[in-house]
């Protein structure tokens, strides 16, 4: 874009950012949570020159084993001298900026190496909401040269289903622990899954979990078409290990896929765009609107209206949007 200005420090930041400076990297990424209106400038030159890492994204119930299983893999990555970021998103929790306790003492061994870069956010990290807020992050992390950024975030809700829209492949874990898979039907996860890992492969309720994912997954797969990915199902002990080397294989022979049939690939990524393009102009729209609202003829008069109950609150609604 040619308009886009930059002052000397910008330059130096996004140099910082593109050399891999990981101390830069988590200031930026904290301005940016905070809203800061100048780092806009620096998240776009950063954009446009992105879109070089993949991004994979684990998500599953709460204690299914997302963080077991990202140290088993960051531990794999290392092995062949890749340098990884970790992004664990936590809609629930209040506690943004450092890592999520639980995980920082998980990930413990990984914190002392350079190679690994590991960021955690909650609900709380920005106003503009959390959807936006990875976006940004991820723009940043992006930048970085990292071989791989993985997002780990808790299923719960509606957000981990916003938040994946970013990932490039997304794995969805599943326990033995009940009801698990009717609640991801449920959550619409199973549409989103690009590979399915059942972990705690220890548990005597594995090999069932396995079956009922593999008859509710077959749907999916159009059976007419042979270049139509088939989500592979993949058995895992995070803990010890076991199965880790399969369900690394079964991620990266599902981004070698993505690679080898652009025109999947790019609609992908162009309902991810489209839905991040969206996201920001509705919230443009909110910000702008709701503070011009106030600030209109009508809206006292409105609020009078409501007290003495000669209107009521979509009424009054709709006339104070009718002036803006
Ligand atoms: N039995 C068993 N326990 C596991 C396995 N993987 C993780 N856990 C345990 O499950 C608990 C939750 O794991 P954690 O990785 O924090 O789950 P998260 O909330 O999804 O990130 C921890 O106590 C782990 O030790 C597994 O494969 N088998
Ligand atoms: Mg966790």
């Amino acid at each position: 874009m040619s308009d886009l200005i930059l002052s000397d420090h910008d330059e130096q930041i996004i140099t910082a950012i593109s050399r891999g400076d990981a101390r830069a990297c988590g200031r930026l990424i904290s301005r940016a949570e905070s809203d800061d209106e100048s780092v806009v400038s620096i998240l776009q030159a950063l954009y446009m020159r992105g879109g070089n890492t993949p991004i994979i994204g684990i998500t599953g119930p709460p204690g299914a084993g997302k963080s077991t299983l990202t140290d088993q893999l960051i531990e794999r990555w290392r092995a062949r001298g890749e340098r990884i970021a970790v992004l664990a998103v936590d809609p629930s929790s209040p506690f943004s900026g450092g890592a999520i306790l639980g995980d920082r003492v998980r990930m413990n061994r990984h914190n002392v190496d350079t190679g690994v870069f590991i960021r955690s956010m909650s609900a709380r990290s920005r106003l503009g909401g959390l959807a936006a807020a990875t976006g940004d992050t991820l723009t940043i992390l992006d930048a970085m040269g990292f071989a791989r950024i993985l997002i780990e975030t808790v299923g719960v809700g509606q957000n981990e289903l916003e938040i994946m829209r970013h990932a490039h492949s997304v794995v969805i874990l599943q326990t033995p622990g009940a009801g698990d898979v009717v609640q991801s039907v449920k959550a619409g996860l199973l549409e989103i899954g690009d590979v399915f890992a059942v972990n705690k492969a220890d548990l005597p309720a594995a090999d069932k979990v396995v079956t009922t994912l593999r008859e509710a997954v077959a749907f999916r797969h159009d059976a007419h078409n042979p270049d139509d990915w088939q989500p592979p199902i993949v058995k895992t002990q995070s803990v010890e290990g076991t199965g880790v080397d399969e369900l690394l294989a079964a991620i990266e022979n599902h981004l070698q896929h993505q690679q080898q049939h652009p025109a999947q690939r790019m609609r992908r990524l162009r309902d991810q765009a489209r839905a991040r393009l969206l996201d920001l102009v509705s919230e443009g729209l909110r910000r702008r609107y709701a503070s011009s609202a106030e600030r209109q003829d009508n809206f006292e008069q409105q609020l009078d209206a409501l007290l003495e109950r000669r209107s009521d609150p979509h009424a009054a609604a709709w006339r104070v949007l009718g002036k803006i």
